[in-house]
């Protein structure tokens, strides 16, 4: 029995993993193992030498099923602690750089305006690019044989053959998003509308697509000088300087009246522009006070309601604050560009947090 013990404890203690255990069970203590075969010749034995016999056995069996039971342990933590060195890793390490995407200049540049417009009360309203011609023309008081419907170099969808209804057309402006607000909404109302807009013409200045910021604010009493100073806080915050100068230009567009044309102080020395300095004036955006046949078309009683409306380009605008040559160059998705003038992902612009950093 002492043989019997010493050479399954040892065999136990040196077992390398937990197959060469399991084969020990059963040679050891399985059904037809050296123990049990052992514990069924007891039937075999007189009254006292099962006396004798029968509880060592059964000691002997609990000896070793514990000792099984201890070595597996052991093989189990040794196990672990083998994985746990092996697959070790330091969670506190900065996240390793993959190839980001980045934020492109056009977005960047409308989340900043859209957050600067926000913290005046302007809402972002949203519209549909393929519009009616209604919507895209008519409404903003330019009917059908007004010459502006020539200027627009509208892009038109086709019918089917037989169809004689007019055409629906890539939006030319973002003006409609503000005709559907207002029919949606009434007044007052304070939004603005960022989005692509479409004009066939394509040259060193112009791209076929290209995106508008347009701002609309309608109330009982709203006036132009409300404009002026909405209009000052924008370029103070968008060119992150203390000082701006605008000057206010008699224009004409037939959705606004009287028009206005803004231009900003500035100076353009070695090729860097200064905003609020200087002695040139650079055009950034046209406004007025929204015609009353507008006001009307978007379901708005001209008699009660006045307010004022704007529109700027964003990727002009994108060009002049970070320094950016070509404006072709937006729309060729070249990685070089992107990587070079594109912003971190996680860099949301915030009046709070600093709009470019
Ligand atoms: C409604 C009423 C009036 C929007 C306006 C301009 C003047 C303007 C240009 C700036 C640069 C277009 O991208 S650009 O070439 N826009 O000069 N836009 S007033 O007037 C509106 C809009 C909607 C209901």
């Amino acid at each position: 029995m002492d043989d019997l013990r010493q050479k399954y404890l040892d065999a136990i203690a040196n077992a390398g993993d937990e197959t060469a255990l399991e084969d020990l069970r059963v040679q050891a203590i399985g059904k037809k193992g050296e123990i049990s075969l052992k514990m069924r010749e007891l039937g075999k034995m007189s009254p006292e030498e099962r006396k004798a016999a029968g509880p060592a056995l059964n000691a002997l069996k609990d000896e070793i099923t514990s000792a099984l039971a201890a070595k597996k342990e052991a093989l189990a933590d040794a196990a672990l602690d083998q994985r746990l060195r092996a697959e070790w890793l330091d969670v506190t390490l900065p996240g390793r750089p993959r190839r980001a995407g980045t934020i492109h200049p056009v977005s960047q540049v409308t989340e900043e305006v859209t957050a600067i417009f926000a913290d005046m009360g302007f809402a972002v309203a949203e519209g549909p690019q393929i519009e009616s011609d209604w919507y895209n023309f008519d409404a903003l008081n330019i009917p059908p044989e007004h010459p502006a419907r020539q200027e627009h170099d509208t892009f038109f969808m086709s019918r089917a053959a037989g169809d004689d209804r007019p055409p629906h057309v890539l939006r030319t402006h973002t003006s409609p998003v503000q005709i559907r607000a207002m029919q949606a909404q009434g007044a007052p109302i304070r939004v603005i509308a960022p989005g692509r807009v479409y004009r066939c013409d394509y040259d060193q200045t112009h791209t076929p697509m290209f995106h508008q910021v347009e701002g609309l604010a309608i109330g009982e009493d709203i006036s132009m000088a409300n404009l002026k100073w909405v209009l000052e806080e924008f370029c103070r915050a968008f060119f992150e300087v203390d000082e701006v100068e605008l000057r206010f230009r008699a224009s004409h567009f037939p959705f606004t009246e009287p028009s206005a044309e803004v231009d900003l102080r500035c100076s353009w020395e070695g090729g860097q522009l200064k905003v609020g300095e200087g002695d040139d004036w650079m055009e950034i955006l046209g406004s007025g006070m929204v015609h009353p046949k507008v006001l009307q078309a978007g379901g708005i009683d001209p008699e009660k309601f006045q307010g004022f409306a704007f529109g700027l380009g964003i990727d002009r605008l994108a060009m002049l604050k970070y320094g950016i040559p070509d404006l072709r160059a937006f729309f060729d998705s070249d990685l070089r560009w992107l990587r070079h003038y594109g912003f971190a992902a996680l860099d949301v612009p915030t009046l709070h947090g600093g709009l470019s950093r």
